[in-house]
């Protein structure tokens, strides 16, 4: 028997940005089993191959009433989007929920020894990307009856609340997430579009592999003696946010491990 979250989702069009892992793909997973019988997932990322094999596990777990829409997408750069949602097929168009997931961190440098080409990558994904789909998508939101419908969820996370050392151009830009988020739910408020940050404190996925430059012990050692977070712990609470009845907006989260209290304040098992 389906859930009242399943049947509000039923019949949705889900974009999710960054689906090849980690959050991204296990958000795709869990709309896919929360709505099982009728959905449309587009899934987005760079790495095609990846993206396909989501699209395998979630036929393979639910079979067919998900119709899952693979696509290979660098959100940094705005042509790139622009295209895609110009060349979406039209049964996935009506686009109902994006989640702007697809972000990364590279390095641990401090100024003045941040890399340009750092700085621009961050930047140009985190920021620039989530912009850019989203001014992509509203105009498809804004189409609907009373002013529009349709939800737009940001990852952004604690670094955008507390910056720390060694992640100030990461943080930096999920600060601008945060602010960019909070005028836009502001800016819309006349609408029946909902507008939602999640914001995850340590999740283990790919993010600090990306962030040691593909060093996977460097990587291990972030969440040594801890009990991360996993990207199904944060996918439960995107479904749940996009799930609630229309009138309600879970507008801001912030969603932390046990042992975690700010992005510095760790407690680790000896
Ligand atoms: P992963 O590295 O596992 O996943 C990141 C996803 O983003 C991948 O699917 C990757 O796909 C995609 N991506 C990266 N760059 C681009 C790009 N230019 N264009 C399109 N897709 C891109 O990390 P997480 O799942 O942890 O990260 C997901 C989001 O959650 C990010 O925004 C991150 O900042 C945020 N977050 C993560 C936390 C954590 O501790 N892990 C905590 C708080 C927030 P591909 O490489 O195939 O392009
Ligand atoms: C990821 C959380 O604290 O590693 O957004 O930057 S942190």
């Amino acid at each position: 028997m389906a859930t009242a979250m399943g049947k509000r989702l039923d019949g949705k069009t889900i974009l999710v940005t960054g689906a090849s892992s980690g959050i991204g793909k296990a958000t795709a997973l869990e709309f896919a089993r929360t709505s099982p019988k009728n959905l449309k997932l587009i899934l987005t990322a760079r790495r095609f191959d990846a993206l396909k094999q989501v699209a395998e596990e979630i036929k393979a777990e639910v079979g067919e009433g998900v119709k899952v829409l693979p696509i290979q997408l660098d959100v940094s750069k705005k042509e790139n989007i622009d295209k895609f949602i110009a060349e979406l097929p039209e049964e996935f168009k009506e686009i109902d929920i994006l989640v702007n997931n697809a972000g990364l961190v590279r390095g641990v440098a401090k100024a003045p020894e941040i890399a340009a080409e750092d700085l621009e990558v961050m930047f140009n994904t985190n920021v620039h990307g989530l912009i850019h789909m989203t001014q992509a998508v509203l105009p498809i939101f804004q189409k609907r009856p009373d002013g529009g419908r349709g939800d737009i969820i940001n990852l952004g996370s604690v670094a955008g609340r507390e910056a720390y050392p060694g992640g100030s151009i990461y943080c930096a830009t999920k600060a601008a997430v945060r602010s960019f988020t909070d005028a836009l739910r502001k800016e819309l408020i006349a609408t029946r579009i909902r507008v939602i940050e999640i914001d995850p404190g340590q999740v283990e996925t790919e993010f600090s592999v990306v962030r040691f430059y593909g060093d996977k012990a460097k990587a291990d050692a972030v969440y040594a003696g801890c009990d991360p977070l996993t990207a199904e712990d944060i996918a439960e609470v995107i479904v749940f946010t996009a799930g609630r009845p229309e009138n309600v907006v879970i507008a801001d989260t912030l969603i932390y491990p046990q042992h975690q209290g700010s992005p510095t304040t760790m407690h680790r098992r000896s």
